[in-house]
């Protein structure tokens, strides 16, 4: 299988000004109202970064959870959930590999219309 390359690694060390004031559309880098695989890799690295409070490069549970909730306002039980699917090898820390498997998998996801963009309409209310 051939694995999608997102240098999330190199994303993450890139200082962020503060997530909860930009919206997607600033990762929006061609302005063409949608976001191609590395713009969304982008906005989620930005959104990760925030996350990761000790700055470990990893994110544990209560990271993930306290702060999505914190950033977001999304349900915490929702996302235990969500954490416990991202944990793949199941040691209650999510690894680069395994947020970047995740993105690469919500991008998928989300691109509906498969046009390896992500529209405007296709972008859920919350992003
Ligand atoms: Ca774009
Ligand atoms: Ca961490
Ligand atoms: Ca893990």
């Amino acid at each position: 299988m051939k694995k999608t390359k997102i240098s999330l690694a190199c994303l993450l060390v890139i200082p962020m000004s503060s997530f909860a004031d930009s919206s997607w559309k600033a990762f929006d880098k061609d302005k063409d109202n949608a976001l191609n695989l590395s713009e969304f890799a982008g906005y989620k690295a930005a959104l990760y970064a925030e996350l990761d409070m000790n700055e470990d490069g990893k994110w544990s549970r209560s990271e993930f959870v306290k702060g999505l909730r914190d950033i977001k306002g999304i349900d915490p039980h929702w996302l235990r959930e969500k954490f416990k699917r991202f944990d793949k090898d199941d040691n209650r820390s999510l690894s680069l590999e395994e947020a970047e498997n995740e993105i690469a998998k919500n991008f998928k996801w989300l691109d509906k219309d498969k046009s390896k963009t992500i529209t405007q309409k296709e972008m859920p209310k919350r992003f």
